[in-house]
């Protein structure tokens, strides 16, 4: 898995803001009713118990910190317990929480205590950057283009078919590509003849991933991908109306699933 960095994590509450803010532009809803609308139960304050974990490259600055922040952001009550690990887990249990979030290099969970619900972060974050994707307002079809078919990316374009969206799709490892085309029947982007996309949807750990060509103008990135799929440059130049964020948007998706 490609680990964040503390930079990622960097200002998390503005970058929240921001991201909000551009979620509401193209989709006309705030992260929480997308939230709401994809799974239902609003939450109710729930105490969310946040334990660093320092197995494998270990506990990643300001990591915890933001966990709490994205929390708090969307109504929850969090608190990172002052011991990681199996010691950390114990005192979040003792201290109320109904919800674990914990993560080591592999996986990152969210664990109902109350209601036996887990999710992994990786399909949630698929599942919601691909229901954001699949909001756009100003889409000029039902045509998406799935770049990345990988933990992330694979979840998020059986998402966008179950939603009945003629998804495109393209991954540098064609075995990955082959299995979204054989159980998904993603259709594969033909780059000799691209054709133009307004709803993209990317989630690889590369930079410049979506060529020009399969750009139309004003189109919409929804990419939880790190570094960003696209360049400054082109992003102005297509004014492509990009959602992207490094944490909060797929641990809110994380915890409205287990609800
Ligand atoms: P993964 O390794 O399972 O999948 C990535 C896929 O991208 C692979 O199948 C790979 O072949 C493909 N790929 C790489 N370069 C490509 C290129 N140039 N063109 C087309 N395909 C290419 O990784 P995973 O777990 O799906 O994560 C994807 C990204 O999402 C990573 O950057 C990860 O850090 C990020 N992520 C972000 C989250 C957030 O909340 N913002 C949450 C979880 C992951
Ligand atoms: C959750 C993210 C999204 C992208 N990459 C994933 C990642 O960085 N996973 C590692 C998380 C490790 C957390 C560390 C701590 O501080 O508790 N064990
Ligand atoms: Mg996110």
């Amino acid at each position: 898995m490609a680990l964040l960095i503390p930079d990622d994590l960097r200002n998390i509450n503005k970058q929240l803001q921001e991201a909000d803010v551009a979620v509401q532009k193209v989709t006309g809803l705030d992260i929480k009713s997308i939230c709401k609308a994809l799974y239902g139960t609003p939450p109710l304050s729930e105490k969310v118990g946040i334990v660093p974990v320092t197995s494998g490259n270990g506990i990643i600055g300001s990591f915890s910190a933001s966990l709490q922040a994205i929390t708090q952001y969307f109504g929850f009550e969090g608190f990172v317990t002052d011991m990681p690990d199996v010691s950390g887990y114990y005192e979040a249990v003792r201290n109320g929480a109904e919800i674990i979030l914990m993560a080591d290099d592999h996986t990152f969970l969210a664990h109902n205590l109350k209601n036996g619900k887990i999710a992994n972060n990786q399909p949630c974050t698929g599942i919601i950057y691909a229901e954001i994707a699949s909001r756009y307002l100003k889409a000029d079809s039902k045509d998406v283009l799935v770049v990345g078919l990988g933990k992330v990316g694979f979840p998020g374009a059986a998402h966008l078919v179950q939603k009945g969206y003629r998804v495109y799709g393209y991954d540098a490892d064609e075995v990955l590509l082959k299995r979204a085309i054989s159980n998904l029947g993603v259709i594969p982007l033909d780059l000799e003849n691209p054709k133009q996309f307004s709803i993209i949807f990317e989630a690889t750990p590369c930079a410049n991933t979506i060529p020009e060509t399969v750009l139309s103008e004003n189109c919409m990135l929804s990419t939880p991908g790190i570094p960003c799929a696209i360049s400054e440059e082109l992003r102005k130049k297509h004014n492509v109306q990009l959602i992207t964020e490094p944490l909060g948007i797929g641990t809110v998706s994380m915890l409205y699933s287990v609800l």
